[in-house]
């Protein structure tokens, strides 16, 4: 079990990144020097964009470092001894069901413990609900319905020993790139290898894939049916495994050869060729995500997977099974602790009157929570009817990243008492809120997190805490303290949460689940603080982890699987003129509601602002042209983003992004538009299936602006991104403004510096420079009536130098100082002409790219679009 600490490597801290759930190991140097960890399994050395970046992103700018109250300062204690009080009065007046806390897969394991049992044992309510239902709920619920309780079978192992990777609904490659990395050497290694990616839009992933099938939305229950019902005709079927330790065989098959499969979307050869290359590979790994999740049947299309698993016993083997990758460093670690409203910890449930009562006791809790709490957008609408008098939201943005985030907004102001903690002064969550608490964040906290392969690893600190933040587990046990539970909560470190979490781990063993860490029950200080990743289950005695199911022994009653019989739905085909299926996700360089990717320049220029991605013939059957403006509307919101016209979209589908907040484009929140429809049994919101209307936005001048100063800008459509000179803008509005000059001063409060000002009145164009008294250029501004034709990054880089104005202001550079244009590689700061003429010089292959322009070299997580680029298929987004 010993593993280095952190006093082994001198200066050198062995931590876990914060972002995605691939939960990659890294080495940090007290000076923010970040490398990835060659000793950490799940990694082996390697991080991505993100990862590289995080010494970026551990400044103080924008960090919250006090208590406040109603927007003052305030101390500690009677900031705490405020919320012990308002959370005792809800309870006493209106009962346990009017609190709640709405947390999150980034907390630790040790704050979601303590939060949950403070909530299920302590207040006695259920209404503790994280972002993972936004996230893994669908999975979880498919788990339980497949196997009893919620398992992941596999390991990571599993895809390099895999010869058929089917990859549904999963940019692998912008969200899991270390995983994706993986891939590509495993492919490399065995060419015979193939990877089959089902998404409707054609994603960097595709980079990889021998097959991409571009399914209709919500068309896969209807894939996996058909590949089910094939399986069956084509006599695959494990018989002995079935009848052995599977139970709704026939009821699955007989759905199954019900269901049409061109409900899918897909021609019957496509459908062939994917059930000739699932069904004629035994060692077959279906990797899932958010594609499969984020549906109104999510949970329904999991277990469509699975079945296709139990069917040919393809589970729990090496290279085999059904592989739901998490999205969050602890989103898996969450499902353990019992972070979800209708969870107990330890994977038991709230319903079993026995479970219950093992944990009441287990706790020593005065009480005990009797229902499953509210769900994430139940829990919001709770709140916007009054029911809720008090909530505390912890480590997630919901005013962002919720369906409907207009109403989510409406509804925490509506709620008479509120709490965020977080690390960033300013969030749109936040800013809504009666009281804000400073948390420690990466780099400065302690704890645990567990991966999509079940690998339990820690986060360690080597920062000290700035201001007066603390850790989220410690401000928990202080209000439980002050309600009047002090020794339950009388934690003396992260190490003293853990050993109580994992020693009572072995409840679920008891009540024959399959989670258990009991194992690490008793470690010492010093053994929590050199715990080397471990993959649960971790039992005294016994080799820990390993796969789950290969010899059945499933955790439902009898000990065997389920396989469910699956309704594939209609696809949702909006029938009105000019109405899109609205799918959202992620991209590369941003984390979410980019708190802290948002404050990394090389992050915020790989896509600078938000934009739809839309297919060329609803563009032009719009009026839409490149680089021009979109407003989407549904009867939810509106937003209004940079058109992207590509054909890797189908028509009739729009991709938006869902990072940007009212901070960085407050016309660009992509969730004030979707409908907060969720999946039945899950209750995980359908936010990859939404429907608007779409429209060319007609705005009249467009500007972009590049500035050493901050930005302050109220217009119809504003996106602001840092640059490694400070900030840049895409502006654009309606009637232009009297005196561009005065408009850019107000933008950037640079009052005192001289401008030179360009005015071309026949063509509109208008550009202004703003020098300050050392000579240096301070604001460059380039505003015309179509979108702005201007070399963005090459006018970025002129900011605080010498540069002549007049010379700056003709937008274009010249030969001696080459525009790099839009960045590809962050790593390395290598922007697309540079790559182009690399091109145009000979480089052929990725790898030559990297030889000429270092691009590609580092992290890697460029390398599928320098791939595109040489099949000339780079993204564009707004004019270059
Ligand atoms: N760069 C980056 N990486 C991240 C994150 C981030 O914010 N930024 N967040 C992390 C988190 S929390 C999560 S949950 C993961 C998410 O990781 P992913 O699930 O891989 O990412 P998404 O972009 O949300 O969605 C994946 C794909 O689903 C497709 N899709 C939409 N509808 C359907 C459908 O009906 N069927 C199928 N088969 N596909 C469909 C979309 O086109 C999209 O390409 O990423 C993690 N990693
Ligand atoms: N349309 C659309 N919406 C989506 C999705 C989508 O694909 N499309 N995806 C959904 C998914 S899968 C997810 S996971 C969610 C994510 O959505 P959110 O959880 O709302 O997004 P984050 O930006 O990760 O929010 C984390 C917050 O915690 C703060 N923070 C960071 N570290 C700490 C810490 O140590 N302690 C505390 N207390 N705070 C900290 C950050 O500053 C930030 O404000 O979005 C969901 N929403
Ligand atoms: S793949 Fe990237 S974001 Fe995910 S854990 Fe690894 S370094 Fe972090
Ligand atoms: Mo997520």
């Amino acid at each position: 079990m010993a593993g280095k600490t952190s006093q082994n490597r001198a200066e050198i801290t062995c931590t876990t990144c914060p972002y995605c759930g691939v939960g990659c190991g890294v080495l940090a140097g007290q000076d923010g020097t970040i490398k990835g960890d060659p000793d950490h399994p799940a990694n082996f050395g390697r991080l991505c964009s993100k990862g590289s970046a995080l010494g970026e992103t551990i400044d103080l700018e924008g960090r919250l470092l006090h208590p406040m109250v109603h927007g003052k300062q305030a101390d500690w204690d009677s900031t705490l001894d405020l919320i012990a009080g308002q959370f005792s009065r809800a309870i006493r007046d209106h009962g346990p069901d009017s609190v709640a806390f709405y947390v999150s897969g980034q907390l630790l394991t040790e704050d979601y413990y303590v939060a949950n049992k403070l909530m299920k044992g302590y207040m006695g309510s259920a209404n503790i609900d994280t972002n993972s239902r936004l996230c893994m709920a669908s999975s979880v619920a498919g788990h339980k319905r497949a196997f009893g309780t919620d398992t992941v079978p596999g390991t990571y192992e599993d895809l390099d020993e895999a010869d058929l990777v089917v990859l549904v609904g999963s940019n692998l490659a912008w969200c899991h790139p270390v995983l994706y990395q993986r891939l590509v050497a495993a492919k490399q290694a065995r060419p015979d290898m193939r990877v089959v990616n089902i998404d409707p839009r054609r994603t960097a992933t595709c980079d990889i894939a021998d097959l991409h099938l571009p399914i209709a939305p919500d068309g896969d229950a209807a894939l996996f049916n058909a590949l089910l019902a094939e399986i069956s005709r084509r006599g695959a079927v494990d018989k002995d495994y079935i009848s052995a330790h599977v139970n709704g065989f026939d009821a699955a098959i007989e759905a199954a050869q019900a269901c049409d499969p061109a409900l899918s979307g897909l021609n019957a050869e496509q459908i062939n060729a994917f059930c000739d290359m699932w069904i004629g590979t035994p060692k077959v790994v279906t990797v899932y995500s958010q594609g499969v999740n984020q549906s109104i049947c999510g949970t329904d299309k999991v277990n469509a997977i699975i079945n296709c698993h139990l069917a040919t016993g393809r589970i729990g083997r090496a290279g085999m099974g059904p592989f739901s990758v998490t999205g969050q460093p602890n989103a898996m670690g969450g499902r353990e602790v019992g972070g979800l409203a209708n969870m107990l910890g330890w994977h038991l449930d709230i319903e079993n009157a026995d479970h219950r009562a093992a944990v009441q006791e287990a706790w020593d809790s005065p009480t005990i929570c009797t229902h499953a709490g509210l769900k994430a957008v139940d829990l919001f609408e709770a709140c916007a009817s009054g029911k809720i008098k008090a909530l505390w939201i912890i480590s997630t943005n919901p005013a962002v990243s919720l369906p409907d985030a207009g109403n989510v907004a409406e509804a925490i102001a509506n709620v008479p008492f509120t709490v965020v903690t977080d690390i960033m002064a300013r969030t749109d969550t936040g800013d809504l809120v009666d009281v804000l608490l400073p948390a420690t964040g990466w780099g400065e906290k302690s704890g645990t997190v567990t991966n999509s392969e079940r690998r339990i690893s820690r986060q360690r600190p080597f920062l000290e805490a700035p201001g007066a933040a603390r850790p989220d587990w410690k401000i928990l046990c202080d209000v439980a303290a002050r309600m009047g539970w002090a020794d339950a909560f009388d934690y003396q470190s992260a190490a003293d949460v853990f050993r109580e979490y994992a020693a009572l781990s072995n409840l679920g063993t008891r009540f024959g689940r399959d989670f258990d860490i009991s194992g690490l029950g008793d470690l010492t200080e010093a053994e929590y603080d050199a715990l080397a990743p471990v993959q649960w289950p971790v039992r005294k005695g016994e080799t820990p982890g390993g796969r789950f199911f290969a010899e059945g022994g499933f955790y439902h009653a009898d000990g065997r699987a389920k396989m469910l019989a699956i309704t594939a739905p209609q696809c949702v085909s909006p029938e009105a003129e000019n109405t899109f299926v609205l799918n959202s996700g992620r991209v590369r360089d941003h984390w979410h509601t980019m708190t802290r990717t948002g404050k990394s320049a090389r992050l915020s220029q790989h896509l600078a602002e938000p934009f739809a991605e839309i297919h060329p013939e609803d563009a032009f059957a719009l009026g839409l042209r490149d680089a021009g403006l979109v407003k989407l509307s549904s009867r939810y919101g509106t937003a209004t983003l940079r058109a992207l016209i590509s054909s890797k979209v189908a028509r009739g589908e729009i991709f938006v992004p869902m990072h940007w907040t009212a901070q960085f484009a407050p016309s660009g929140r992509i969730n004030t538009l979707m409908a907060p429809a969720v999946d039945p049994v899950s209750g995980q919101p359908a936010t990859k299936g939404g429907a608007v209307k779409a429209e060319a936005f007609g705005a009249r001048w467009y500007a972009f602006l590049a500035t050493s100063a901050a930005i302050e800008c109220k217009r119809p459509y504003v996106a602001k991104a840092r640059t490694t000179t400070g900030w840049q803008a895409e502006i654009a509005g309606f009637k232009p403004p009297e005196d561009w000059e005065q408009d850019l001063r107000d933008i950037t409060g640079l009052d005192a510096a001289s401008a030179t000002v360009i005015e071309d009145a026949a063509s509109g164009i208008v550009r202004v420079a703003l020098t300050d008294v050392a000579g240096e250029i301070v604001a460059l501004f380039f505003a015309a009536p179509d979108p702005v034709a201007v070399a963005r990054a090459f006018a970025v880089s002129l900011i605080g130098t010498q540069t002549p104005a007049f010379e700056a202001l003709a937008g274009r550079p010249g030969a001696d100082r080459p525009d790099p244009g839009a960045v590809v590689c962050s790593c390395f700061n290598v922007g697309v002409n540079t790559l182009k003429s690399a091109i145009a010089e000979g480089a052929d292959t990725v790898d030559a790219l990297g030889a000429k322009t270092c691009a590609g070299t580092n992290c890697g997580s460029c390398k599928p679009e320098l791939a595109a680029l040489l099949t000339n298929h780079l993204p564009k987004v707004a004019a270059e």
